[in-house]
């Protein structure tokens, strides 16, 4: 069996990605990154937003997918920017140009003015999926829940009305799509605010949703830890649906803060540690393994800092 390195939230940090695609030993052989020995990347999403390089990120992950040397899922932010830049039946952006939303987008806009390019960008996502199961190995951006997964291939891709609709909080698209794309969400209790690592405040929480939260409190339910959170009762139990028997499953998203990477449980690993945010960039090199190994993390930091 050939091997996949599983590669975490990029954000146009294309430095960062080379490196660790050399590290990896991968090689660019004048059209895109390949490995002499077969392996092939699987992009967890995210690569768009926030770093300085967005267009050549784009242009190795795409290269190595039209090469055949990788795969990929699509992240929430590359969802959101089909939405920005699509209008609904009533002729507004799916997803509204407010401050908050414009600023999240903002390198992306000034890194593509011209409109018919990044349009061409927007039809490629189009076309990318939001899961991978490869039988011993299974990807997605935020989350795993069977349910979920099994409800995104009876509703397709991005045909017909699907992003309209995935745009209505408490459509089956939105509950099906969210819970794969940005992971499912717990209220906080009235009066309580949650500060996250952009500077904004929330009354949301991201949780841990492959335990079972019946019975946690916040501050258990909460991902990742945060000892501000307190331990009040969680309101509403969110839905999850991971099996513990699941192959390895690896996702990004939840930028982690830790210095060095670690599994989460022996078939779970996110490969995000906050590129652009003060961490660095995440690779797993699977060999056919079921049991996670602590030790084949891989990391774009600078070699006196490796693990
Ligand atoms: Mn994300």
């Amino acid at each position: 069996m050939k091997g996949y390195d599983i590669i975490g939230d990029i954000h146009g940090h294309a430095d960062e990605l080379k490196s660790l695609l050399s590290k990896l030993g991968y090689q660019h052989g004048g059209q895109f990154y390949s490995h002499p020995a077969g392996r092939r990347i699987v992009f967890l999403g995210d690569w768009i937003d926030r770093g300085p390089k967005i267009r050549e990120v784009l242009k190795i992950v795409r290269g190595m997918l039209e090469g055949g040397e990788a795969l990929a899922v699509l992240g929430n932010h590359e969802v959101n920017a089909m939405r920005f830049h699509s209008l609904g039946s009533d002729g507004n952006p799916l997803r509204p140009h407010t401050p908050k939303n414009v600023k999240q987008h903002q390198a992306t806009l000034d890194q593509f003015p011209d409109v018919k390019e990044w349009t061409e960008w927007i039809h490629w996502f189009a076309g990318l999926p939001l899961s991978l199961d490869l039988g011993g190995l299974r990807a997605v951006h935020a989350c795993w829940d069977d349910e979920a997964i099994r409800e995104l291939n009876a509703i397709g891709r991005w045909e017909g009305k699907v992003l309209e609709c995935y745009s209505r909080k408490g459509s089956r698209e939105h509950e099906t799509i969210s819970q794969v794309i940005n992971g499912p969400e717990a209220q906080l209790p009235e009066g309580f605010l949650n500060g996250t690592a952009d500077g904004t405040m929330r009354s949301e929480i991201r949780v841990k949703w492959w335990r079972d939260l019946n019975g946690a409190n916040c501050r258990e339910a909460i991902f990742p830890d945060d000892p501000k959170i307190p331990e009040i009762p969680l309101g509403e139990v969110p839905r999850t649906g991971f099996s513990p028997d699941s192959p390895p499953t690896f996702f990004g998203h939840y930028a982690l803060k830790e210095a060095a990477p670690a599994r989460i449980a022996p078939n779970l690993a996110c490969l995000d540690y906050g590129t652009g945010k003060g961490g660095f960039l995440c690779a797993y090199r699977w060999d056919g393994e079921s049991i996670i190994d602590p030790g084949k993390f891989t990391t774009s930091k600078q070699s006196e800092e490796d693990v």
